[in-house]
């Protein structure tokens, strides 16, 4: 249990900062034949796949991942949701229609103004193809395909492209038929991001890539923003519950768990005021890890987090503001106190009955949400993020006329006189 003022300076200065493992070090020699750290050994396969396209994917996907790559048809799609358990077939279903639901809510309008100046307009446009990345791994997100695909329905994206590593779950298929997602690449890593943001003879280009990945997707993303648009750089999910004496020590700890079980790097934050709350979750993290499949994971995760004993709520949310989790847990008795001094969050669930979990997949929010303090300058995934905002500009000769006086000083203080030149071509007398 830690104090405020122990963490606020951590708290503050978070950034999205990779640990290199041994482990890792060792697999990039072993492929690369020479020592490179992960963004040379991400830039290498992006060079490769720009130059040589296809062949360089295969080469990388077969060295990497132990398979070329392959499209999955969407005859394959259909099949895996025909073979699914009924309950999770139609748990998928339930799951579509909740995200479905809540992003139906989100106003996408810009506006016409129109006076006699003229006409000015913010037109609003969907991005035409969107590739999302869809983590394979120890925990395949069959949810991230829900959780990315439909606010990209929604907003009216043409093609959505799927890029899962080789051997996709059928789970995962089976959530693209789900979705209506449009065409599936078994690819994955930087491989799979470079594919995507260039394009190759198989896989077509796109405008977008979305989604979580591991440390080689996300330092590609970083690499082929500019050459694409990306949702955001994900670093370890993050979870900061704020706790008063009326939450149940048991929900808490299971909360704190169902973060921590992602990555041993997961950061699953208690903060509250009543300290012997904190010493009964304590207790109650111990009973709940026994029997836990990934207890291994859960444990690390936990010393990556803490527990934070605070003078009040002020100070919690204060608190929860410098960290901008990417989830923000009220578990108080009056969370709706609280929301109006949230500043920094991915997203917030108010109270106990609103746990994380839900928020994972059926609550209606995408769980795709701005981790390592990047809640700071943005928020959850949203209809938004497949959407341009264009400015339409169409004003009469009497507006240009009258306008033309004010943009031609400006332009000649710029000493851009050709502009002042074409504004003042417009002035009447
Ligand atoms: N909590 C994760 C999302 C997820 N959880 C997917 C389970 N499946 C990151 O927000
Ligand atoms: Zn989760």
């Amino acid at each position: 249990v830690y104090r405020a003022e122990e963490v606020r300076d951590r708290f503050r200065s978070r950034r999205l900062a990779f640990t290199v493992s041994e482990r890792l070090k060792e697999g990039i020699a072993r492929h690369f034949g020479e020592a490179l750290s992960p963004e040379e050994a991400v830039r290498r396969i992006l060079a490769e796949v720009a130059r040589e396209g296809d062949t360089a994917l295969d080469r990388w996907s077969e060295r990497l991942d132990g398979h070329p790559v392959e499209e999955v048809p969407k005859r394959a799609w259909r099949e895996a949701y025909d073979d699914l358990p009924a309950a999770l077939r139609h748990a998928l279903d339930a799951m579509r229609e909740r995200v479905q639901a809540f992003y139906a809510r989100e106003p996408q309008g810009g506006f016409v103004h129109a006076d006699a100046d003229g006409v000015l307009m913010q037109l609003v446009r969907p991005l035409e193809r969107v590739g999302v990345y869809v983590p394979g791994g120890s925990a395949p997100l069959v949810s991230t395909v829900v959780m990315t695909v439909v606010p990209a329905r929604v907003a009216g994206v043409e093609e959505v492209i799927l890029a899962t590593p080789p051997k996709p779950h059928p789970a995962i298929l089976a959530a693209a038929w789900v979705v209506g997602a449009d065409r599936l690449f078994a690819m994955g890593g930087a491989q799979a991001i470079g594919a995507l943001a260039y394009g190759t003879a198989r896989v077509p280009r796109v405008d977008k890539i979305v989604g979580p990945g591991n440390l080689f997707v996300t330092l590609a993303k970083k690499e082929v923003f500019g050459t694409v648009g990306i949702d955001g750089l994900a670093g370890p999910t993050e979870t900061l519950i704020v706790a008063d004496s009326s939450a149940d020590p048991k929900v808490l700890a299971a909360d704190l768990l169902a973060q921590a079980e992602h990555d041993s790097l997961a950061e699953p934050w208690l903060v509250s005021p009543d300290a012997a709350l904190l010493e009964r979750v304590k207790a109650e993290l111990k009973a709940q890890l026994a029997d836990l499949p990934r207890a291994g994971i859960a444990r690390e995760a936990l010393a990556q987090g803490g527990m934070v004993w605070v003078r009040d709520l002020e100070e919690a949310v204060e608190l929860a503001n410098l960290y901008a989790p990417e989830h923000l847990c009220l578990s108080v008795a009056d969370p709706a106190a609280l929301l109006g001094k949230v500043r920094n969050a991915g997203g917030v669930f108010l109270g106990e009955h609103s746990g994380e979990a839900l928020g994972d997949y059926v609550a209606g929010p995408s769980h795709v949400m701005p981790t390592a303090g990047t809640a700071r300058f943005q928020g959850g995934l949203s209809v938004r993020d497949f959407l341009k905002v264009i400015p339409v500009v169409g004003l009469t000769r009497d507006a240009a006329a009258r306008l033309a006086e004010p943009g031609a000083e400006v332009a000649r203080a710029e000493a851009l006189e050709a502009h002042a030149r074409a504004l003042l071509r417009r002035k009447t007398d």
